[in-house]
């Protein structure tokens, strides 16, 4: 029998190879407006690599009844208080939910209803989250390695990164004498 393989997960690292996969990079410099603490953010170095993202994409964007799987390895550190963290989303289609599911490293996930109501959820490998629709997501990594976790969401979820870019979540996950905390934006 012959095994044709179109992707594969090193389950220890969370990197795929193979065929149809997307890959993009963040440094702190594209993040910019993200963090809360500006002055700690221009002190800095802005091309520090915050996270790689790749996805596999065997149908195209905007696929109605597709999946999409994805890796993201977010590297530790901090921007004032604030730890190294993905962007942010809601799903253009805001009903489509989606699976986290950590593979090394230790992280937070923080999501927050359409009402601004914000919840974490703690990352340790095998970790698996339910992000339900309507839901906006984001990873902070609150280890001192990197944080890797895979993901799986619809084809024609599509993602708003505006409306986080504008308002921005109602709490930030800020590192206090040592400890992960949440604290309310005004
Ligand atoms: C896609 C999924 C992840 C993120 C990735 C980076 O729906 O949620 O693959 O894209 O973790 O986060 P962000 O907010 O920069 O897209
Ligand atoms: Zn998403």
């Amino acid at each position: 029998m012959q095994i044709e393989d179109t992707m594969l997960v090193d389950f220890l690292t969370g990197a795929l190879t193979g065929t149809a996969i997307v890959e993009g990079a963040r440094d702190l410099a594209s993040l910019k407006g993200i963090f809360g603490d500006e002055e700690a953010l221009a002190a800095l170095d802005p091309s520090r690599l915050v996270y790689r993202v790749q996805a596999f994409q065997p149908v195209d964007e905007g696929t109605e009844g597709g999946l999409f799987w994805g890796s993201t390895v977010l590297e530790p550190g901090l921007v004032g208080d604030e730890y190294f963290m993905t962007q942010g989303h809601f799903h253009a289609k805001r009903n489509r939910g989606e699976y986290y599911s950590t593979v090394a490293g230790f992280g937070a996930l923080i999501l927050m209803d359409e009402a601004r109501n914000v919840r974490v959820e703690w990352m340790r490998p095998g970790s698996t989250h339910y992000i339900p629709g309507y839901t906006a997501h984001r990873v902070a990594n609150i280890g001192d390695q990197q944080l890797s976790f895979l993901a799986c969401w619809p084809s024609d979820a599509g993602h708003d990164y505006r409306t986080i870019a504008l308002h921005g979540f109602s709490a930030r996950l800020l590192c206090i004498e040592g400890q992960p905390k949440l604290v309310p934006q005004p």
